[in-house]
């Protein structure tokens, strides 16, 4: 008994290690008013990294809430994707920047 529960404690403790190791970060640019990759996949816990390439200020921001993500000119700023599904998102100050990230579970 006593067994088992401490191999349990090693596999749980071995699947977050592993989980976390299958995280990534995703690279996507806002360069000449375009959001390059528009449509991205990704997996729940990957962290999504924009970088601004313009010396204008944008946004990352979800028209679901999921996330709102300001970029100054010339910066970069990234969010953990927490939830799994297609998000749609675009930059507040110029509308026709818009982009998808698929999120798996
Ligand atoms: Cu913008």
């Amino acid at each position: 008994m006593q067994r088992a529960r401490r191999f349990a404690a090693i596999a749980a403790l071995w699947l977050a290690a592993g989980a976390s190791a299958r995280a990534a970060t995703i690279q996507i640019s806002m360069e000449n008013l375009e959001v390059a990759p528009a449509v991205t996949s990704a997996r729940v816990g990957d962290t999504i990294e924009w970088t601004n390439k313009d010396v204008l200020l944008h946004s990352a921001t979800a028209r679901n809430g999921d996330f709102d993500v300001t970029l100054p000119p010339k910066k970069t700023a990234s969010f953990v994707l927490k939830k799994a599904g297609t998000v749609d998102y675009y930059c507040r100050y110029h509308p026709n920047m818009k982009a998808t990230i698929n999120v798996a579970p």
